[in-house]
């Protein structure tokens, strides 16, 4: 199927129909979204609704249905740790178009009855991540330099922090969060905050790599102490024109009513995605 396609949405739904509904589809790139911000929107906001809507007219209100709204959507906010119940204040396209999908999940939920749940997930990360999302930039290009088969990494603001977990954990949350007996929101986090840096510092101790930061601002970068190469540097291309600073989730809510206990924290998650990446380059 595809969601800009309600078409295709509703003939899948009335053939299949289905238990349980999980919406993962999406143009999922933060820094694409200010590139196809129409695109973004079509696909993220209005493509939930397609689904809703197709559920609602197809009158398959037995199926729950997940929708997968993000830590991004608090954009801004200033007080953390960040819950159910903190201010939104989305900061690009994509966050926009999540939180549309969002209030609609909630307004289906609300207004017609159905089984309709928000996971608010802050990153998650697992070696299957793209490289164009920073963790597995990062992992790829460190193991790639310490195998001398790349010179050097190019990453923008190094200063933003994010609440990174599992992805592992965080799909077996999206099914407990559809085993309740009543729908409801929640957040999803670790409620531990690095920054880009904190896991370019991680990567390379796994790795063996020591370094050095020098410089500042466009000039920050990070000289291998071995070599004395400058293995990572900072590109401006690579900012985006309005950043989240910094995001850090209080899962209290989850953890009582879903009773949910991670198997992993960051430092196994950077390990699992290091050993992943040494396994393929070997
Ligand atoms: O890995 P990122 O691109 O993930 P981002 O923007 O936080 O979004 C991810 O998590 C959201 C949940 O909070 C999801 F909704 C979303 O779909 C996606 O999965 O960037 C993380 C941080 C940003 O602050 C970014 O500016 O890393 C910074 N960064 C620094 N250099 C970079 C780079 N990000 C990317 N992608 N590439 C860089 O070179």
């Amino acid at each position: 199927g595809d969601l800009t396609d309600s078409a295709s949405i509703m003939r899948i739904l009335e053939q299949v129909k289905p238990a349980e509904v999980y919406n993962l589809a999406a143009q999922s790139h933060v820094a694409v979204s200010f590139e196809e911000p129409l695109h973004t929107s079509n696909t993220n906001a209005l493509g939930s609704l397609r689904i809703l809507e197709s559920l609602r007219i197809l009158k398959l209100f037995k199926s729950k249905f997940y929708q997968a709204s993000s830590s991004e959507m608090f954009g801004l906010a200033k007080k953390l740790p960040l819950d159910e119940n903190s201010h939104f204040s989305p900061q690009s396209p994509y966050a926009v178009s999540k939180l549309y999908s969002y209030w609609i999940t909630k307004n289906y939920r609300d207004g017609y009855g159905m089984y309709a749940c928000n996971g608010i997930l802050f990153n998650h990360e697992s070696p299957r991540r793209s490289e164009n999302f920073v963790s597995k930039k990062i992992v790829k290009g460190l193991v790639e330099v310490s195998f001398k088969k790349r010179k050097c990494v190019y990453l923008g603001n190094l200063y933003a922090t994010r609440d990174w977990g599992h992805a592992k954990d965080y799909v077996r949350m999206m099914h407990l969060i559809l085993q309740q007996k009543k729908p409801d929101d929640y957040v999803v986090a670790t409620g531990v905050e690095k920054s880009v840096k904190d896991f370019v510092n991680c990567v390379a101790k796994y790795l063996k790599i020591k370094i050095k930061w020098t410089g500042k601002g466009l000039s920050e970068c990070a000289v291998d102490l071995n070599s004395n190469q400058i293995i990572v540097k900072i590109k401006k291309s690579l900012f985006r024109p309005l950043e989240v600073p910094r995001l850090r989730g209080n899962m209290n809510k989850a953890k009582k009513v879903l009773k949910f206990k991670p198997n992993y924290n960051f430092d196994k998650l950077v390990k699992d995605m290091i050993d992943h990446e040494l396994k393929t380059l070997k």
